[in-house]
This record gives structure tokens, sequence and C-alpha cells, in this order.
């Protein structure tokens, strides 16, 4: 792998003419707005440009389908830029393995990026929106509205709102100058903190039932059956873990979703802890305060899994 500035990833990018753009398993606001604003600048200045969707966008990010679609074809492509993830196997794709074009990896996360050819890779940004600001800059092309709104989401959701401690002044400085060229923060948050569905509301008090405090109430559990969840099973619950986090003395809060394949896990940290440690030992990746993993077990396995890999040291 070789560590790239943004100069090196707008020539390779601008060398290519197919490009595929894949982000990672679960993507969340930070990697569609990411993959949005990407592949609507290289459209827009004469590339041809797809992006890899497994699944149909979540409703709270449809404002931005007009450029991401489900799309499962792997076309022959000159490069594939991978977003938001510091591991091949994170991409969203069943066997990553398998891909055979140049690969770019473009990403804030901690981690070696090593299966990657290239990586414009900094985790001192507080979201992959920065860096594809940046890139689009650096690439002389210009950031519609539509694409800030994108890469605004992209900041808004990754900081939660600008609380996290991946909240710094440059976070407010991008912030501010994709408002000036067109995002809408209000439009946004209605649509992003705006868009649960009076199921989402029912699995969330099924939630909120089920919370378990551990180890002198740093640990808060909570876990959502799949029988508790709208009927497709696309229960949004990624604010749930929010409200186990919000606890006065928590320090880690857990939300375990039952899926048809196992259990997705979600995992915050308030202070200093650091749980994209644990979620990359079990399997998953992430930031020190907000991290992922998906799991082939039970509720009850993920649970006791994931209290014996999070302790204190006092
Ligand atoms: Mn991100």
């Amino acid at each position: 792998m070789t560590k790239i500035g943004v100069d090196k990833a707008a020539e390779i990018i601008g060398s290519a003419n197919s490009i595929l753009l894949i982000g990672h398993t679960d993507p969340d606001g930070d990697c569609l707005g990411s993959l949005y604003a990407l592949k609507a600048g290289l459209i827009s200045s004469g590339k041809s440009a797809s992006v890899y969707l497994k699944k149909p966008l979540p409703l709270k990010y449809r404002f931005l389908s007009d450029e991401l679609r489900e799309n499962t074809d792997i076309p022959e492509c000159d490069l594939i830029v991978a977003l938001d993830t510091p591991q091949l196997k994170r991409l969203d794709i069943d066997e990553p393995a398998k891909l055979k074009s140049l690969i770019l990896a473009i990403d804030h996360h901690p981690g070696e990026h090593a299966e990657f050819a290239y990586a414009l890779w900094d985790d001192g940004k507080s979201a992959c929106a920065m860096l594809i600001k940046a890139l689009l800059q650096e690439m002389k092309i210009s950031i519609t509205p539509k694409m800030a709104s994108a890469l605004y989401a992209g900041i808004v959701t990754d900081t939660n709102s600008f609380v996290n401690q991946n909240t710094y002044a440059d976070t407010f400085q991008a912030a501010g100058e994709l408002t000036e060229l067109g995002a809408k923060p209000d439009e946004i948050a209605k649509y992003v903190y705006g868009s649960l569905t009076p199921g989402d509301i029912s699995a969330l008090s099924k939630a909120l039932s089920t919370l378990e405090l551990y180890d002198k109430d740093r640990i808060a559990v909570m876990s959502l059956k799949r029988e508790w969840q709208n009927e497709g099973n696309d229960t949004d619950t990624e604010l749930f873990v929010n409200y186990a986090r919000s606890l006065i003395n928590t320090e880690v809060a857990i939300m375990l979703t039952e899926t048809k394949e196992g259990v997705r896990v979600n995992l915050r940290a308030k202070n200093a802890y650091d749980v994209s440690a644990v979620a990359r030992k079990l399997g998953g990746g992430g930031h020190k305060a907000a991290a992922g993993i998906r799991m082939s077990c039970t509720l009850a396995e993920a649970k006791k899994l994931l209290l014996e890999n999070i302790k204190f040291d006092d």
C-alpha cells in the first residue's frame, strides 16, 4: 500500500476513465454521502462512474436516491475507489478478494489499509466526506448544492451532530464551506433525524425495555429481537444506541439488533474507552467512539462475548 495525499489521489482518479465506487457494509451517512458526491462529481467531469450498493437506501438517506440505487453490477473498470473503510473485507460486496482492478482507498478510520494499492487516509478527519470534498476541490470539480448536502450529511452523521470526540475546528470549517455551497442543515436534519416510522418507535420502546447495566453501570446494553421489528426487518436502529449512551454513568453503550444472519452490533463510547479495538478484535471496525460488528450468533451469545471483551482498568 502506498499512502498518498489529495494531489496524488486526484492524479490517479484523473487518469482513470471508468471507476467503480464501493463503500463499507451497512453503509452509514458518511459512506453514502461520500459515494453520492464522488459519483456525481466524476460524472460531471465526463467519467464513467458507478456505485456498487447491495441494498436500497435507508429511508433517512432517500434524498440521495437520484445517484444511489441498489446496484450489484461489477463492470470492467480502470479503478475501484473503496470508501470509508480500512479493510477489504469490510467492503459491501460478497467476495472483495476477487476484485481485479487497482483499488484506491479513501478513508478516515484507524487501520493498516494494507490490502489496497493506494490509500488517501487521514484519521484526523471527522468524516470521509471531508476527504472527498478536498479531493473534488483538488480536481477542480464544482460541488453542486446537492453534492454539498450529501457531504454535509456525512459530517453531521459521523460526528453525531458535532458532539462526538472527532469534532474539530476543521469539521466546522468544512461544514461552513459546504453550507456556503448550498447544503441546507435544517433539510438534512429533517431527513436524517426525522425519518423514523411508527414501527421504529414501537421497536424503540421494546429495545428500551431490555436495557441492562453492567460493571458499575459503565456498560449499558439494549437489544432488539427480529419479531419486534418492522415486517421487512429494516428497523432503523442506528439512533437507538444513543439512549444507552446518554445514561449518566455509561462509558460504553451496546445496541444488539437481531438479523436474519445473526446480530448487528452498534457500539458507542462516551469518554476514553476505545470501542474500535473491541470491534476489530471481534471482526468489525470503526472509530474509538463509534464502531460496529456483524456476528453470526444469537443475541445472548453476542452479549456474553461483548461483556467478556469490554474491560476497564479498575
Ligand atoms: Mn466515516
